[in-house]
């Protein structure tokens, strides 16, 4: 048998090498999840679990619909889109900049991210606002183990999520659909919940390039597109941030963006939704079903009109 010098090796191979130090990494890291019997039984030999308790026990959609119906705008505006040209991203080496409103700014590598927290499996709904839904079982940590490391000065009321650029490998940021990066943000306290999670996998393995490799921002509560994937920088500041959506259409996207059956987009109803692999619709719930979690954080607040 031939032995091929590392020059001969085809990029599909040097992809796959990469993928497979990736999850044997994440094996290493989600090895405590398993000892703690939090996969759930459900996928995963592992025996009986127990779940996080913010999970929902409803039945996690399919991994193939999970990872081949998507919105990654940088890959395409197709929902099939993402999963046919995603696997070019380019998710090592990664580093995440912490910055803006802090004492200590710091850019970390996602290895070191990755050790931050224990890899907690989270089993969510997500509500997009087009009106479909899924059931995903993330694997990942809080967001607040990532935000208390900069030390965020009293001034500091919000946080923006910058997520990444690759013009070489996402085929959508050469053209205009979006104003690039596309970027979200949250208040600090919504960041700081603890149903607010940066995701590094999903369904017990490593996080898809179309999924938002290798960490994406999970906020449950919120239309999906709060969510933002493949996050490079997150900045706190005083004011609200301008996010992607909210640029691109004001008068159809706010800032909150909280799931909410009782306010329409102005040109659909949000009062029903899919739920992707189930053919009747069903009725969409107030916070997306987080309400007895996150409702407390918008007492005295109109919701019509912080939408
Ligand atoms: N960077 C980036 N993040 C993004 C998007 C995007 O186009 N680009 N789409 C958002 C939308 S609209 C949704 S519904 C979710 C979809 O996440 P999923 O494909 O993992 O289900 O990602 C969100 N995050
Ligand atoms: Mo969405």
């Amino acid at each position: 048998m031939l032995i091929r010098r590392p020059d001969d090796i085809r990029p599909s191979e040097i992809t796959s090498r990469c993928l497979f130090e990736r999850r044997r990494e994440f094996l290493r890291l989600s090895a405590g999840v398993a000892l703690a019997g939090i996969f759930p039984s459900a996928h995963g030999a592992l025996g009986p679990g127990r779940s996080s308790s913010y999970s929902t026990s409803e039945t996690p959609t399919p991994l193939k619909h999970v990872t081949a119906y998507n919105n990654y705008y940088e890959f395409g505006t197709d929902k099939e889109d993402p999963a046919r040209t995603a696997h070019g991203l380019r998710v090592r080496p990664w580093t995440i900049s912490i910055d803006g409103l802090v004492r200590q700014p710091k850019t970390l590598g996602i290895e070191d991210i990755l050790k931050l927290a224990p890899l907690e499996e989270r089993i969510y709904r997500l509500r997009c606002v087009e009106g479909w839904s899924m059931v995903i079982p993330w694997l990942g940590i809080p967001v607040s183990s990532l935000l208390k490391l900069v030390e965020p000065l009293g001034s500091a009321k919000y946080v923006e999520f910058i997520t990444a650029v690759q013009p070489e490998t996402m085929p959508g940021t050469r053209t205009r659909v979006l104003d690039w990066p596309y970027t979200e943000g949250l208040r600090l306290d919504e960041a700081m919940h603890p149903l607010s999670i940066m995701a590094a996998g999903l369904y017990g393995d490593v996080l898809p390039n179309q999924n938002g490799a290798p960490l994406r921002l999970v906020v449950p509560w919120k239309y999906g597109f709060k969510s933002g994937k493949s996050i490079v920088r997150i900045r706190f500041t005083d004011k609200e941030p301008r996010t992607s959506w909210v640029k691109s259409a004001p008068q159809e996207y706010g800032f909150y963006s909280n799931v909410n059956p009782d306010v329409d987009h102005p040109r659909w109803s949000q009062a029903r939704e899919r739920r992707i692999g189930e053919f009747s619709k069903r009725t969409t719930l107030m916070f997306n079903g987080y309400a007895e979690q996150v409702g407390q954080l918008y007492t005295g607040m109109d919701l019509r009109k912080n939408f």
